[in-house]
């Protein structure tokens, strides 16, 4: 675990399902249980630890069209330009039922300071900042983390039907670097999602936005996602993207993304050309 002011120290847990399926067996907040653990015990620095992914998410779903920003991105992608007409984006920002995708596995997404990948066949392609919620099998909202949909635009643009090969590939998503838990959060909309991508280390790119943008309800997402549907513990929900990169950027090998949550903390991952030997 670790303290707002980044000291870190152990918990007796194999992992974040652990912890919180023994806080409801002791009918205990995870945060009062976390807490426990913290007194009397010598503290790390954060930045002394390398980290990994702060969960293995069985699944990781996503949330598309949910902030007005990406819908105009969308648009642009689908019409090359030519806004003229009302697309099935402009539909599903406005309809009842919200656009959720199936995005990634465990094993295709990764954590703070992993690589992510580009696809070869795509020639637009950039990160998607989102807050994440993760789940537990009744679709609760245990905790909050930040997420990176990686998309690819073209391939999107061109055919919708495209969509799980502009979002799903190896590398194509990652999570992290924290979870903070639902009972520390006061308004989960207050969160600040901000982006910063550099080439050669110069920023190129810097953008940030606030999920009160966010057209719907959190757990509105979340009851679509948990409709006949069966979930698992420590399954991520992330909620759509609210800063999009200018039409004219794509990302390039070496290129560096970070995304910040403020209280979440900065999930930093280079970014590599997939390796077809791999
Ligand atoms: O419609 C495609 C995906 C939208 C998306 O991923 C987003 O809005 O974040
Ligand atoms: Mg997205």
């Amino acid at each position: 675990a670790v303290t707002e002011d980044n000291m870190v120290f152990d918990l007796p847990f194999s992992d974040f399902v652990s912890m919180v399926t023994e806080a409801k067996s002791q009918n205990e907040t995870p945060l009062n249980l976390v807490q426990q653990f913290s007194k009397n015990q010598s503290h790390l620095a954060l930045a002394e630890l390398e980290l990994t992914t702060p969960l293995d998410a069985p699944e990781v779903w996503a949330a598309g069209v949910t902030y007005k920003k990406s819908k105009e991105a969308r648009n642009y992608e689908a019409t090359q330009g030519k806004l003229n007409a009302e697309t099935f984006y402009d539909k599903v920002y406005n309809a009842t039922r919200p656009e959720i995708f199936f995005k990634s596995t465990a094993a295709r997404t990764v954590g703070p300071n992993d690589p992510v990948y580009l696809r070869s066949d795509s020639n637009w392609q950039i990160p998607e900042p989102e807050l994440g919620l993760v789940l537990d099998k009744s679709g609760n909202i245990l905790g909050y983390t930040a997420g990176n949909d990686m998309s690819c635009r073209d391939i999107e643009g061109e055919n919708p039907l495209y969509l799980p090969q502009a979002k799903v590939w190896k590398h194509s998503c990652s999570i992290g670097p924290s979870i903070i838990l639902k009972e520390a959060v006061v308004d989960p909309y207050e969160f600040e999602i901000i982006c910063r991508i550099f080439r050669n280390e110069k920023l190129v790119f810097e953008g940030r936005a606030q999920v009160n943008q966010l057209k719907r309800k959190l757990e509105e997402l979340v009851h679509y996602l948990t409709l006949d549907n069966e979930l698992f513990d420590g399954t991520i929900l992330l909620t759509g993207t609210c800063v999009v990169p200018p039409n004219e950027f794509t990302l390039r090998e070496h290129d560096r993304i970070e995304i910040e949550v403020p209280g979440i903390g900065i999930l930093n991952n280079p970014v590599l050309q997939s390796d077809h030997s791999t």
